[in-house]
């Protein structure tokens, strides 16, 4: 069975002390805890980056690799025309994934260049939002959406 990638950009690995009042207080850890136990037989491969580069690798391992991305670009989903051009490249279904409601905040986070290739956008559940986006999909990998 191919593995989904759950991957993470900048400043996730802060979470639960970042920001609290808008990220929440669960960690990185304790979210991909969530995900292993929801996924059940699924292998995950749970990233996170600081660095374009090094999630723009791991979006092209996920190419050759992988079932599906959930991603939480962070602020990359606003900047990164190449991480655009690297999720355009995977034939699999794409998930975009933020803890907050980015339409309800500042305007800088509203236009997503990622939100042109994904499948679907979850935004505004929390950090425990994300193993009911495992759950999504695994449903869009069933019927094999793109
Ligand atoms: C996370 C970030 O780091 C921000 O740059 C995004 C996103 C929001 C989130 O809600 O997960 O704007």
């Amino acid at each position: 069975m191919k593995p989904i990638y759950i991957l993470n950009g900048p400043n996730l690995n802060r979470l639960g002390k970042r920001e609290p009042e808008i990220y929440g207080t669960t960690t990185l850890t304790e979210v991909e805890a969530m995900c292993r136990e929801v996924a059940g037989d699924r292998p995950i491969e749970f990233r996170q980056t600081n660095s374009e580069e090094r999630l723009i690798d791991w979006v092209h391992e996920a190419i050759d690799e992988g079932a599906g991305i959930i991603i939480n670009p962070a602020a990359f989903t606003f900047t990164s025309l190449a991480l655009l051009d690297a999720l355009k490249m995977f034939k699999g279904p794409i998930i975009e994934f933020h803890i907050s409601n980015v339409h309800r905040r500042e305007s800088i986070y509203h236009r997503s260049y990622v939100s042109m290739t994904a499948t679907t956008v979850m935004a505004g559940l929390g950090a425990k939002g994300y193993p009911l986006a495992v759950r999504a999909l695994e449903s869009l990998i069933a019927d094999e959406r793109r």
